[in-house]
């Protein structure tokens, strides 16, 4: 990086600060691009961290996360609040284009001074996303954002990291993804604090709901409305006192969204009275610490290593000459990092 032409680390805080968004931008590319300057920003704000109230949205491509996302922002605005969004592109097959598209569904919300969209794409691993998801986040927080919605397409590991990284998770189901809500996997019901139908106005929709509803172990009967949204508490609480809701939503014209809102905050409150908000901040804490020394002792590990070792090894364990935990042990007993 040219140092000499570029502001230092101080200098784009404090602009961002004031509300620059190309330096807000830059920061963003800083922590995302991680090294030294990435723990330099992120070191100096982690302080500020911690006000912000951060929201998962996952689900299967194409049911409206990215509609729902616009339009819970245009309903937080509405309140007085600022909303950050990061929108998690896994470049998978099925989201070919999302970025793009992302950009065109929340078109109405830029220019807003009181919301900035990030869209993430996953160059590495899904873990370095998750990481470098949870650094932007940081960075996102520490600039003041009351709210920080973030959209990942509920494939693969993605959709269960976003656990670890959110307070509340909102697991979005849409109909005609099949005759079932075969898209729900044992491990999202698990992390939902609250469960979306969007798409209301589609067929299909009520037996989305109620096969919803059915795999919750709810019975119907329990079905009350508030409007064109439908709300549905479970019977017994899971996440020790919470009960995850069911909301009807027609993202594109945000009907059912007010609802969807005041659960979030709901939950939030919930979270705070009921002392689970200082759980899954520990546990936040440790996911982020997890990833920081894995990286860390990995960089270390390489660093020591003699040039083209790494690689000699992984070549060695593809052809059988030796099994990984040897070759684990032989290339930590090279960084001097275990005896041999
Ligand atoms: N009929 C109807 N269409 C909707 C609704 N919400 C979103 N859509 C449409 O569904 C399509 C997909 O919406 P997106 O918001 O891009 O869905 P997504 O879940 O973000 O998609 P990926 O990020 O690609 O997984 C778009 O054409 C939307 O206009 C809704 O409530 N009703
Ligand atoms: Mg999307």
């Amino acid at each position: 990086m040219n140092t000499r032409s570029a502001p230092s680390v101080e200098e784009l805080i404090t602009a961002a600060l004031a509300g620059d968004r190309r330096a807000l931008a830059r920061l963003i590319t800083i922590v995302e691009n991680d090294g030294e300057q990435a723990r330099a920003v992120l070191q100096r704000l982690y302080p500020h961290t911690g006000r912000a109230h951060i929201v998962g949205i996952t689900g299967a491509p194409g049911t409206g996360k990215s509609t729902l996302v616009n339009a819970m922002a245009r309903e937080y605005r509405q309140r007085g609040m600022t909303v950050g969004i990061i929108a998690i592109d896994p470049t998978s097959p099925f989201s070919g284009g999302a970025l793009l598209g992302d950009r065109v569904r929340m078109k109405d919300l830029v220019g807003d001074p009181g919301v900035y969209i990030r869209s993430m794409a996953t160059r590495g691993s899904l873990g370095g996303l998750a990481r470098a998801t949870d650094d932007v986040v940081l960075v996102l927080d520490a600039m003041g954002f009351d709210r920080i919605l973030i959209e990942t397409v509920g494939v693969g590991q993605a959709e269960v990291d976003i656990a670890s990284s959110a307070h509340t998770v909102i697991v979005v189901e849409a109909p005609g993804l099949g005759d079932d809500i075969q898209a729900i996997k044992a491990g999202v019901l698990e992390i939902a604090d609250i469960f979306v139908v969007n798409k209301a106005d589609r067929e299909g929709a009520d037996r989305t709901f109620m096969a919803l509803q059915t795999m919750l172990g709810l019975g119907p009967r329990t079905v009350r409305h508030h409007g064109r949204a439908m709300r549905v508490d479970m019977p017994e609480g899971t996440h020790e006192g919470w009960r995850p809701p069911i909301f009807k939503t027609v993202a594109t014209r945000g009907e059912g969204v007010p609802e969807l809102v005041d659960a979030v905050e709901q939950h939030r409150h919930f979270l705070e009275e009921s002392g689970e908000m200082a759980r899954r901040e520990s546990e936040r804490a440790a996911h982020l610490l997890d990833h920081i020394l894995r990286d860390a002792l990995m960089a270390r590990l390489l660093e020591r290593v003699p040039e083209g070792n790494f690689e000699a090894t992984v070549e060695r364990v593809a052809a059988r000459e030796i099994d990984p935990y040897a070759a684990v042990e032989h290339l930590m007993h090279e960084a001097a990092l275990e005896a041999e």
